[in-house]
């Protein structure tokens, strides 16, 4: 499905209905750049100097994928405005018409305080929510005082969502761990709104869960749901199973439904995916050719093989592991040694996290220990490019590359692996996948790992580099087959259609 299709398929059942998205990611961030009368860039404003506003799209999973469905429904998406330049950007009440070139749809920033900020999105989000629910061997960090900016947040979010969709017909569509209490919130206040949520990441099982201090908050405010989806009806498993053993609630095994103070949520599954047309813009050809010779050149990695990877710096997407694999493999093939370099892109990612500190320093280190262990005058093993990277870049870098290596210690789903194989219409180029990343479930023709194992790793990557083209071209196209044929436009379409569902049965 196209976004013109899903435009077809969602302009009439929405026609009466206000679509309202709420996201802790806002899909265009507005920055302030200040430059001096003599060209630098300072932060402290003086007189004299000029003040820029610029915007871009961030690195994310998410905006990737509902940016396209809010440029073809409209509506409007709730984020937190974290941007240095969001404020001027915006009316009094925070909103701001996004595309900004090009406006689509209306962006709603609410503005946090920094201790709010602190509590909800670093402490309660990605301290402890994000390490308990992958289960990558990081302890959850539980902080009472995170969990009250946790609860006044999802309370501010809901409120504003309520400015938003009075006096009209609405679907509200939730993303994520951040806004577990909201449904709930939103629900008391209107029972006649339908809300559904999507949650990115892995729901684990309930052994995992229930160290949770706060878990029957939080299961509680997501019942308040009508519908909630994950990636894999194994997250669904998880989910009911953790309900049935923490609440008073009914599970509906056949309908995958859980009745709890006369409320019906359905638990569903919805794998997730990108649109492809933004990453197959290049076809084979001149243009092509041109473009993956810059790239080589831009990296300076000569005639050699690549294998790269692109992610946020986040230790669930085992990046070391990686490294270490790559180690293992140059030991044990000394043959590819000089003909082979490994591409890091590396996008920098919660750095006022301890842990993703030490997850930059770890990387860096390792990636100077790997290039001094085996590199050679003439030959750096890793290239490694700690800063975002525009989406035009990432596009460049994987049609160059001849390994996508994607090792995720545990992943909702990983957009990554399904954009490297959208951009590869040449049919050409290995992906290397996590068997622990949800997308391993729809991608079965990808060369499979279990990144913890390093020495299956090492092989692995020389299965990768060793395939001949008739093979790698017979992946190729049956995986190409699978991302086009289920882009986010049919991921939408069903979310959106299932709660139009439960709207019409109103
Ligand atoms: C969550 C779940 C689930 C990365 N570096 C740069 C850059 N990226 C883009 C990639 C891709 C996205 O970020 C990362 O995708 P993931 O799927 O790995 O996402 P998470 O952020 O972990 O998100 C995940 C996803 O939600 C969707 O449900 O798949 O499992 O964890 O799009 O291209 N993009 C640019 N520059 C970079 O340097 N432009």
């Amino acid at each position: 499905m196209t976004s013109a299709d899903l435009v077809r398929t969602m302009a009439d059942r929405l026609r009466d209905t206000k679509l309202v998205v709420v996201a802790n990611r806002q899909p265009y961030v507005h920055e302030k750049h200040v430059t001096e009368r003599n060209g630098f860039r300072r932060w402290v404003l003086r007189q004299g100097d000029k003040v820029r506003i610029n915007w871009k799209q961030p690195a994310s999973g998410l905006v990737t994928a509902l940016d396209p469905v809010m440029r073809a429904c409209g509506g409007t998406w709730v984020a937190h405005g974290n941007g240095s330049g969001d404020l001027e950007s915006s009316d009094p009440s925070g909103r701001v018409a996004v595309p900004p070139d090009k406006p689509k749809y209306s962006l709603r920033r609410v503005f946090l305080k920094q201790q709010e900020e602190s509590g909800y999105y670093y402490g309660v989000s990605n301290n402890a929510l994000w390490p308990l629910c992958h289960i990558a061997y990081a302890r959850p960090v539980f902080n009472q005082s995170d969990w009250r900016h946790y609860v006044e947040v999802n309370r501010r979010f809901a409120d504003v969502v309520l400015e938003e969709i009075a006096g009209t017909r609405a679907i509200v569509f939730v993303q994520d761990y951040h806004y577990a209490l909201l449904p709930r919130f939103v629900k008391a206040a209107r029972p006649d709104a339908v809300v559904c949520q999507f949650w990115h990441i892995p729901w684990p099982n309930p052994e995992a869960f229930r160290i949770l201090p706060w878990q029957s908050e939080v299961l509680d405010g997501l019942l308040g749901n009508d519908l909630l989806g994950f990636h894999l009806q194994y997250h669904c498993n998880n989910f009911l199973e953790t309900v049935d053993r923490t609440m008073e609630a009914r599970i509906d095994q056949e309908t995958f439904s859980v009745y709890c103070r006369g409320h019906r949520t359905a638990i569903r599954p919805y794998p997730i995916s990108i649109d492809p047309s933004t990453w197959n813009g290049t076809p084979p050809g001149t243009a092509w050719t041109k473009e993956v010779a810059a790239t080589r050149r831009r990296l300076d990695v000569g005639d050699r093989r690549i294998v790269m990877g692109v992610d946020r710096l986040d230790y669930t997407k085992g990046i070391p592991d990686r490294l270490l694999a790559f180690d293992r493999f140059l030991e044990r093939y000394p043959e590819w040694r000089n003909r082979v370099v490994l591409v890091q892109v590396g996008s920098p990612t919660r750095d006022r996290i301890d842990r993703y500190r030490d997850l930059s320093r770890e990387i860096g280190e390792l990636v100077e220990k790997i290039n001094a262990r085996h590199g050679m005058p003439g030959w750096i093993p890793i290239v490694y490019r700690r800063e975002y990277h525009t989406p035009k870049d990432v596009a460049a870098l994987y049609r160059s590359t001849d390994v996508c290596v994607v090792s995720s210690l545990h992943d909702g789903m990983n957009l990554v692996a399904k954009e490297f194989v959208a951009a590869r219409t040449d049919n050409r180029g290995v992906l290397l996948l996590s068997k622990f990343a949800g997308a391993a479930k729809e991608l079965s023709d990808a060369l499979q790992v279990n990144p913890f194992a390093p020495d299956e790793f090492a092989e692995t990557l020389h299965a990768a580099l060793s395939m001949g083209p008739a093979e790698a071209e017979r992946r190729m196209r049956s995986l190409r087959h699978q991302v086009c044929g289920h882009t986010v436009f049919d991921w939408a379409a069903r979310v959106l259609s299932d709660a139009c569902k439960v709207a019409d049965g109103r």
